[in-house]
């Protein structure tokens, strides 16, 4: 024994983590009650899962007034079989996962005939495809309103507000499902699911009241009082050992080696994890909320977007079978060491910066962080990672990481993890050295420079806020030991929030708080003296996308995220001078490898 202290795991919750997670990822089965005259629905839904935390009733309101949308229009006969056309145009688009195709076809038919439900319902499931699950919700609303038996407008509803982490909103939308459609199995059993969710959380909140020492400090208690012993069957890399101190530390040969043997589908002893995400954490708390890195001369610095991702398809056949899981999700471990490659390792003159979203979405999570909190163990002045959404025990716990982690490791392994997510910064400022080169911006306009006539870059994984004022200081400030973004406040609005192209703030598509426009990044970034925002949180078609007159800039680093999409996916360059460069990439394939074996624990995630 190792001397974990797990507490004993019950059928139901590990039940309810494979049903929950196929809720997620799972397939829509249209209800038995729809007839197929009615049909509108084209090809199952592998609802992706990342998602929001809020969405207030105003914001619903304000989201389903679309420009151009005249409710009281008079629909004439023609308008009407032009929109039927439409939609099937759309149909057809979408059964093609050209999902942004389809929901303008979808939005072209409701300008004609605004008062057809399908053609809401069927625009929801559209922006489900794109994570816009704000959106998807105000689209099943209207087509609620329109026709309160649309069966299938309750039940994708359902599906975006579980999405969306709302298990709460999501119950009365299914048994309304079954009230309509009492035969319908499937809602009956998300229903299940749903409600062992409200109820894993509720209790998940009542017992951790009282637990005053933090997961971290017990572990690293429990290792240096000898209670941590080494598993002697392990052969592979290991770091080095100093009995003095009983600490191990990490070796460029150690942390190549446990890549290797990731890509080999070996697996690290748990011992070796814990020093991993310990060293790491230690470096962590070096850095404050806001880390300030000067970029010094000669030095280079990859700014990498989100790393997790795995492909809805590949997730389906993830539910299948084992050998499928570790085929397809292996992708994930095999982008990230492409990657790696490319980019080269650190060194004295390269520096890399992981901007968030490491974990869920896949069954190589747990590969994936280890390899990133290595680095940054080995390379504390070279390596910075910024947290993401997805390192939060919330999504954690509906997106895969939680489960795979305890199957691989243990519940305190994961618990180690979630402690330690909150210790990494929120952001990273990146000065120039060197003065420009050029002072052209990315966008029209001369660059802003720092008070020392220096580029400098505000790297956030999601990006700017809800109001105006917020300083550098106030994020430098943040207290993030052991916090979890949660709803509202500076730390959810960092994480999550998405830039928008109208002026102004408004409702973000995908649920969140806010999405915030190219005035408002103009107005920060002066008063902050920052060149630019770099952020990631959102594919984009190239990898990369510079908006806002230059002063947002999106950095993806999944490549085919999802196979609706086809994205490149790409990282941004700085140089000491503060000049960027963009590099996109495509995803590799990667070698056929023998499954890991594992006691259960895949079936669901
Ligand atoms: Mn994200």
């Amino acid at each position: 024994m190792t001397g974990e202290v797990s507490s004993p795991v019950s059928s139901e919750s590990s039940d309810l983590h494979s049903s929950l997670s196929s809720i997620i990822t799972g397939v829509e089965s249209p209800p038995t009650s729809m007839s197929s005259s009615q049909d509108d629905d084209i090809t199952p839904f592998p609802s992706p899962a990342m998602g929001a935390l809020k969405l207030s009733d105003e914001a619903l309101a304000e989201l389903s007034i679309e420009d151009g949308l005249d409710e009281d229009k008079i629909v004439s006969e023609e308008d009407a079989a032009q929109a039927q056309k439409l939609k099937l145009e759309a149909n057809t688009a979408f059964s093609q996962q050209h999902y942004s195709e389809a929901m303008e076809l979808f939005t072209q038919a409701i300008r004609l005939n605004p008062r057809e439900s399908v053609f809401f319902g069927n625009r929801a499931m559209a922006r489900m495809k794109m994570e816009e699950y704000g959106g998807a919700v105000a689209d099943t609303t209207k087509a609620i309103e329109l026709d309160p038996k649309n069966v299938k407008a309750y039940y994708r509803r359902a599906l975006s507000r579980l999405a969306i982490l709302q298990p709460m909103l999501a119950v009365p939308d299914f048994r309304h499902v079954l009230k309509l459609d009492p035969a319908n199995k499937l809602a009956r059993e998300q229903l299940e699911a749903a409600v062992k969710l409200i109820r894993r959380i509720e209790f998940e909140k009542a017992i951790a009241v009282g637990d005053s020492e933090s997961t971290s400090a017990k572990i690293l208690r429990m290792i240096t009082s000898d209670s941590v012993p080494m598993d002697n069957s392990y052969t592979g890399p290991m770091p080095e050992y100093d009995s003095a101190t009983k600490r191990y530390t990490p070796t460029k040969e150690f942390v190549e080696g446990m890549i290797q043997l990731f890509k080999d589908g070996g697996k690290l002893p748990k011992r070796i994890c814990w020093e991993i995400v310990l060293g790491c954490k230690e470096m962590l708390d070096r850095e404050n909320s806001l880390v300030e890195v000067e970029i010094g001369k000669g030095v280079k610095c990859d700014i990498v977007g989100d790393t997790h991702g795995v492909s809805p398809k590949r997730r389906f056949a993830m539910t299948r079978t084992i050998n499928a899981v570790s085929t397809c999700a292996l992708q994930q471990f095999f982008d990230l060491c492409n990657l790696l490659n490319m980019l080269t390792p650190p060194s004295e003159t390269h520096a890399i910066l992981f901007n968030g979203d490491f974990v869920d979405r896949g069954s190589w999570s747990v590969e994936v962080a280890l390899t990133l909190f290595a680095y940054k163990w080995l390379y504390p002045s070279r390596i910075f990672l910024n947290r993401g959404n997805h390192e939060t025990s919330d999504m954690n716990k509906v997106y895969g990481f939680e489960g795979e982690c305890k199957a691989k490791h243990g519940e305190l392994t994961y618990k180690l993890f979630a402690d330690v997510f909150t210790a990494l910064p929120m952001a990273t400022l990146l000065t120039a050295s060197q003065s420009p080169s050029n002072l052209k911006s990315e966008g029209s306009k001369p660059a802003i420079l720092s008070s020392e006539g220096k580029k400098r870059y505000f790297v956030v994984h999601g990006g700017l806020f809800s109001k105006d004022g917020v300083t550098l200081d106030d994020v430098k400030n943040i207290e993030r030991y052991g916090k979890q973004p949660g709803q509202e406040g500076l730390m959810c609005e960092l994480l999550w929030t998405d830039p928008q192209d109208a002026p102004g703030r408004g409702p973000s598509k995908r649920g969140v708080g806010v999405g915030f426009g190219p005035d408002v990044t103009r107005r920060w970034c002066e008063a902050n003296s920052v060149t630019a925002v770099i952020r990631s949180h959102e594919v984009r078609a190239e990898g990369y996308a510079i908006e806002h007159d230059g002063l947002c800039i999106t950095t993806f680093s999944c490549p085919n995220y999802c196979d609706s999409t086809g994205n490149k996916a790409a990282y941004v360059r700085m140089q000491d001078d503060g000049q960027l460069s963009y590099h996109q990439f495509d995803a590799v394939p990667h070698p056929p490898i023998k499954p890991m074996a594992y006691s259960g624990g895949f079936a669901g995630m």
